[in-house]
């Protein structure tokens, strides 16, 4: 391709996002201007993909990490070919209903492999796609072979994952991952200088990668770093010197290009500069063409990899079929039943981490696609069973990540997993860190993505780590992320129902909160049906007709079982309702709600944390036994005491609002 007809190529992305932006009177103008020729260089000549089938497993990803620059993408896909990005779409850019929204969004528009706009997220999660990449090569041969690139962004690189998601690649030597670093030196705030001196080339090279500095205007110079690392053994950033808003006369190279419209002068001038006469949202025929063109080149290696996967043995592509569908295997019901059959016959007092681990040791064998991991927690966790290998750079086959002290880094490389498909990624961490994960759990709300993070010592009653570990607002904090479950199972039964429940939401994350001390068995019955499965069943029914509803979660369960005895011995009827899941209970009928509720005159919620979100279980009117303030460094039942946690404290409580007291 000639220089000329590069340079047409990148202005029709140029104009477009100038235009669209000019339109919707809101969005980002100064990244596509400036990034197009890296787009350009990426989607003619580098990137493996089939606009006419947007999911082919085997395609290259592209990540744009900087997700305000989401008119890039939407130009490129609708010019290479994308059927659904038409022009009238790009035309709605940030409009309700529109396949154009203000941040990429992988869940409304085809071609798009991940939600991006927080900084730093898109490449974290390009870390995962390109860890599944290799672990789903090395478990199923050359129908696995793709490259994941990601553009990022300098904020990108500011935000602190970025650490944690470079050094894990590094570490795995991710070497066919590769980040295009819009090096161009501004940020909202006016020049880089204002905030930053850091070489980036040196800190990638410090993390294990190749690094270099190339002009990102040069469309030569970008295909060859491209080319460069592809026979590389570590994974490779390339530094590309650009001109936020390149062609912009007076606003290039300026932060007031960054994220507002240019306005009509500005982009007269552009056109000028950059010799584009077209009127807005034109592009001549001929640009379109080699952009369809570009559009098409990877006909051929579709049909290629088609070949490769018709070659596999039958059963082995059925699995590598199933799997990126995202269908769990049948073995999984098996597996659970005979769990719960073995707890019938041998009830446990366990910690529901144990139970937890427990429970993976049948479910892991099952679920050929579950990849574990901890952040530096596995024995804490108990997320790795005794036949799970750890993934090296060595051997991806393993199923279990060490992923370090890195949890933001963890959770945005799972959503990758995830996203990328062929994987269902779980984790490991303490409950209170919860909160070094959340932006890329929200992600993975939004995204509506099956991933599943194990978050053991769930309260007070871990004890003597203190109120630095000791969660007491997680739990309604997670709670009110839309489209999460929270599960938080009482004993070793609820375990193994909650882990299925998991498992089965495909279109959602889910949370498991896990004890780290003991818990009695309460589920002695045999029943093969799921009782978590509407969130909240009624665990130990009253004696006579009931005066008092006690509902609570987790650890809690237990202690509303002997509240109800010491209430009984009173000849106080009381009730105990099991909520291992708020979302899963709110989502049922409202007679279902209503049953499980009960009439009894008083309800008293009972859980080690904040009442915020009980209300909409108990009423304002009910009464709430947990946690008004932080916790304590101390032996666990000490504090349980301390903080009037108890079944004497909920017996009094009840009680008291009985008028008996
Ligand atoms: C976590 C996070 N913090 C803040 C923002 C708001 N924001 C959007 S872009 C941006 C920085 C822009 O600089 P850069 O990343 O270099 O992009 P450029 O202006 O070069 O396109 C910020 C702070 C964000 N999107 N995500
Ligand atoms: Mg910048």
């Amino acid at each position: 391709m000639t220089r000329a007809a590069h340079d047409r190529m990148a202005n029709a992305i140029r104009a477009l996002a100038m235009d669209a932006v000019e339109q919707a009177k809101s969005g980002h103008p100064g990244l596509p201007m400036g990034a197009a020729d890296i787009a350009t260089v990426l989607f003619t000549k580098v990137l493996k993909f089939d606009p006419s089938e947007p999911k082919w497993p085997d395609r290259d990803r592209f990540v744009l990490s900087a997700g305000h620059g989401s008119m890039l993408l939407y130009a490129v896909l609708h010019l290479v070919g994308y059927e659904a990005v038409t022009l009238d779409e790009i035309k709605r850019f940030r409009q309700l209903g529109s396949l154009t929204p203000g941040h990429p969004e992988n869940f409304v528009t085809p071609g798009i492999e991940t939600t991006t706009g927080p900084l730093g997220q898109g490449l974290g999660n390009a870390v995962g796609m390109a860890i599944a990449e290799r672990h789903l090569a090395a478990e199923f041969g050359d129908v696995v072979n793709h490259s994941t690139y990601v553009l990022a962004s300098d904020g990108d690189l500011m935000e602190g994952i970025s650490q944690e998601a470079i050094a894990l690649a590094g570490h795995l030597k991710l070497n066919k991952l590769v980040v295009l670093f819009d090096d161009n030196g501004i940020s909202i705030d006016g020049p880089l200088s204002l905030a930053d001196s850091v070489d980036q080339v040196k800190r990638f090279e410090a993390a294990g990668w190749n690094a270099s500095r190339i002009d990102g205007h040069d469309p030569d110079a970008i295909a060859a770093a491209i080319e460069k690392a592809k026979s590389s053994d570590k994974p490779t950033m390339i530094a590309c010197k650009t001109t936020i808003g390149y062609g912009a006369p007076t606003k290039a190279g300026k932060s007031s290009s960054h994220g507002s419209p240019l306005g009509a002068d500005e982009i007269k001038g552009a056109r000028e500069k950059l010799g584009w006469s077209e009127a807005p949202f034109q592009i001549p025929a001929d640009v379109l063409t080699q952009w369809r063109a570009a559009g098409q080149r990877s006909q051929g290696a579709r049909k290629d990899w088609e070949k490769r996967l018709t070659a596999l043995p039958a059963d082995k592509r059925a699995d590598f079929e199933r799997r990126m569908r995202g269908d769990l295997p049948g073995t999984l019901n098996a597996a659970i039943r005979t769990l719960k059959e073995n707890l019938a016959t041998t009830p446990k007092e366990i910690a529901t981490r144990v139970a937890c681990e427990q429970a993976l040791e049948s479910i892991i064998p099952a679920v050929p696609e579950m990849v574990g991991g901890s952040a530096d927690l596995t024995g804490s966790n108990n997320t790795r069973t005794k036949s799970m290998k750890a993934m090296s750079a060595q051997d991806y086959s393993g199923r279990f990540i060490h992923y370090g002290v890195r949890e933001h880094g963890m959770a945005a490389a799972m959503n990758g997993m995830a996203l990328h498909g062929g994987i269902i990624p779980y984790s490991g961490t303490f409950l209170v860190f919860s909160d070094y994960c959340r932006p890329s759990i929200r992600l993975a709300a939004l995204m509506g993505e099956r991933v599943i993070h194990v978050m053991t010592h769930d309260s007070i009653g871990l004890g003597e780590d203190g109120p630095t570990h000791q969660p007491v607002e997680h739990l309604a904090a997670l709670r009110s992320i839309p489209n999460l479950n929270v599960f938080r199972p009482c004993d070793a039964v609820e375990t193994v129902e909650c882990w299925q429940l998991a498992l089965e939401a495909k279109d959602r994350p889910s949370v498991l909160a896990l004890t780290r001390q003991n818990l009695p068995q309460l589920r002695r019955a045999r029943d093969e049906r799921n009782l978590c499965v509407a969130g909240a069943y009624e665990i130990s029914p009253a004696q006579d007709k009931a005066q008092v509803s006690i509902f609570a979660t987790g650890s809690e369960v237990s202690t509303a079982v002997e509240a109800q005895k010491l209430l009984a011995a009173k000849g106080v009827a009381a009730r105990v309702v099991s909520v291992p899941c708020f979302e899963l209970f709110l989502a049922q009928p409202e007679e279902v709600r209503r049953s499980v509720t009960g009439d009894a005159p008083v309800k008293i919620a009972v859980e080690a944390a904040v009442r915020m979100g009980w209300d909409a279980i108990i009423g304002s009117d009910g009464a709430f036994v947990g946690m008004t303030s932080f916790g304590a460094s101390a032996p666990y039942k000490e504090l349980y005491k301390h903080f009037g946690i108890t079944p004497e404290g909920v017996a009094e409580a009840a009680l008291s609002r009985l008028g008996k007291k």
